[in-house]
């Protein structure tokens, strides 16, 4: 995908609660590559993923998908016939562009584009559920309730896959993964001022678990196996199995 250059917080500014708009749509490519160590592995073997787990007529759910990177994998990978690849994500600035980016694809399965919020949408018959750094902008006391409704939506032998920013359990062990992150946004081009006002911005909507708390909503949810299958810094990619 094309991408302008992310340049939101270069200029010192009244910083204001993130959100995902407009200029945020327009530069999220350069960004996200940019802040998520990772980034294009995971969502690369996320399409890995739903290739080997997709089933004949099943759906696959892409839960806050922004430009549509992750429905943009599994599409390429999914060889299973009849399956539906259903793009979530309230956002208008986000939902247009990747209808865009959609049509310009031509998936072999077909992919729809629904501008809502995810909690509005039925779970059902999936074989394959994805939030790639999407809970983690959703309230924490209504994730249990979401994650539920993933479990009871998918098919036996489907898989939810959560990627997340984590919060390790120990204030120094945090510190630690937030240094290395820090460094990983220095060595891509982010200057300090951008990396502090960023960090302001998003403090009060990215709301980061740990691993383990992750691990117990998911068991408790239904999920038989809990593989986390990345880590880089304090960002974690996980699948759930459900059996
Ligand atoms: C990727 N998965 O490129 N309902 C629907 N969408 C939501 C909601 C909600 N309640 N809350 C937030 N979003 C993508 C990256 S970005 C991650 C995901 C990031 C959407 C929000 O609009 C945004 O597009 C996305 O979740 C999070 O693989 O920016 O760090």
């Amino acid at each position: 995908m094309q991408s302008s250059k992310d340049a939101i917080y270069s200029q010192p500014q009244q910083v204001s609660d993130f959100r995902f708009d407009d200029t945020v749509a327009e530069v999220f490519p350069d960004m996200i590559q940019r802040s998520v160590p990772g980034y294009n592995t995971i969502v690369d073997a996320i399409g890995q993923l739903a290739g080997r787990y997709a089933t004949n007529n099943s759906n696959i759910y892409d839960l806050g998908c922004s430009l549509g990177a992750v429905s943009l994998a599994a599409a390429k990978y999914v060889v299973a016939d009849n399956c539906s690849i259903i793009a979530i994500d309230n956002s208008e600035a986000m939902a247009q562009r990747c209808a865009r980016h959609v049509k310009a694809y031509k998936a072999n399965t077909p992919i729809k584009v629904i501008c809502d919020d995810l909690q509005n949408i039925d779970i059902e018959n999936a074989s394959i559920v994805v939030m790639n750094f999407t809970l983690q902008f959703i309230e924490p006391a209504l994730r249990d309730q979401i994650i539920q409704t993933i479990y009871d939506g998918l098919a036996p032998g489907g898989i939810f896959i959560l990627s997340e920013k984590l919060r390790h359990v120990s204030e120094q062990g945090n510190e630690l993964l937030i240094d290395l992150h820090h460094e990983f946004k220095r060595r891509n081009g982010y200057s300090e001022l951008e990396i502090s006002q960023k960090r302001e911005s998003i403090e009060n909507i990215l709301r980061a678990e740990t691993f383990e708390a992750h691990q117990t909503r998911l068991r408790n949810a239904g999920f038989d196996d809990v593989v986390l299958w990345f880590q880089c810094f304090n960002f974690a990619s996980i699948v759930a199995i459900k059996n």
